[in-house]
């Protein structure tokens, strides 16, 4: 597969500016600006945008609480996202949920995620299955954790998927823990991905640190779901680099084993690729980082100044009795 050199500026761009988000996000935070939790996205920049630009603008994605990357790449704009991290009334949600929790948009093929894990999958699951009834010729992206994997509906979810050859990826972003338990205390085999042979699906492990490798497995994945040829499960490999939220200092991850990880950070690999390919050198790289820094501005100036929820209009657009 060939890989245009407009996709990888674009990538380039959507994982730096997912990075730089995240740092100011980690600042406005300690600066008592934000509501609610905050969940690193370090080292889930690839996964996130690689994925999520394998897909056609009809297409839907359910992400997770690590996928900001995802909402970039599929068109939602840093002060929406901004507005939703300072419980705006501007936010998607409208103030109801802070960061990416309940933030969604259907317009840009975005379904939000409520907080329970990994509830999304039957989801994307019931959307595939709605596409392939209406012949409509879309795909349906999921991404869930390794914890997420160990809960019961995700059985049900791919068994199902794979029994009706429905047209819908999942993502399985594998960091190493769920909260402060590795995988190692919650399965026995060191790939998830393996566990696609059981309902019948392709399973693929990935290194979720290449750019190169998410989009391209992706890509190919979802032109075979699209095709008829049913679902597929992506196990890419990460690192979480931070706590799991910002109240965790993850004392219980061994030094060792960040240190490991830290030089195969995903921006830094892309980024020498890059490089090496010609596409990049310092003077495009500090006037990327400059525009970046200057979006960001943007969008914080604006969520500051955006009005909190009215709450009056608490209950519009909600399904409740
Ligand atoms: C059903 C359910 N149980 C527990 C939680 C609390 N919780 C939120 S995220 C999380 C860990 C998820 O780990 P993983 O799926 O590996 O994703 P990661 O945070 O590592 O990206 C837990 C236990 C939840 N949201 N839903
Ligand atoms: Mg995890």
């Amino acid at each position: 597969m060939e890989f245009s050199n407009e996709l990888l500026e674009q990538a380039h761009y959507w994982m730096r500016l997912t990075r730089a988000f995240d740092d100011r996000l980690d600042l406005l935070f300690k600066q008592g600006k934000l509501v609610g939790g905050l969940f690193s996205q370090r080292g889930h920049e690839a996964i996130s945008v690689g994925a999520a630009l394998a897909l056609g603008p009809d297409d839907v994605i359910t992400p997770m609480h690590r996928d900001l990357g995802a909402y970039f790449a599929r068109g939602m704009t840093p002060a929406r996202l901004m507005s939703q991290y300072m419980g705006r009334a501007t936010g998607p949600s409208g103030g109801r949920d802070a960061n990416l929790h309940g933030c969604g948009d259907l317009s840009l093929g975005i379904v939000g995620f409520v907080s329970h894990i990994p509830q999304s999958t039957p989801v994307a699951v019931g959307m595939a299955h709605a596409f392939k009834l209406k012949r409509e010729p879309r795909v349906a992206l999921n991404f869930f954790g390794d914890g997420g994997s160990s809960e019961g509906l995700i059985h049900e979810a791919l068994n199902w998927a794979s029994l009706y050859q429905l047209p819908v990826v999942f993502i399985v972003e594998n960091n190493q823990y769920a909260y402060s338990t590795p995988t190692k205390n919650q399965m026995r085999m060191p790939d998830i991905a393996a566990r696609a042979a059981g309902y019948g699906m392709s399973g693929v492990v990935i290194d979720g640190n290449d750019f190169f490798a998410v989009h391209k497995t992706t890509k190919e994945a979802v032109e075979r779901a699209r095709g008829g040829d049913g679902p597929a499960l992506l196990e890419c490999k990460t690192m979480r680099m931070r706590g799991h939220a910002i109240h965790d200092n993850m004392s219980y991850v061994p030094k060792e084993l960040l240190a490991e990880w830290e030089p195969r950070d995903p921006l830094l690999l892309f980024e020498k690729r890059l490089r090496e390919m010609n596409l990049l050198d310092d003077v495009k790289q500090n006037e990327l980082l400059t525009r970046i820094e200057r979006e960001i501005d943007a969008a914080q100036a604006f969520a500051e100044n955006a009005p909190m929820p009215d709450p009056s209009k608490l209950t519009e657009g909600i399904f409740a009795e």
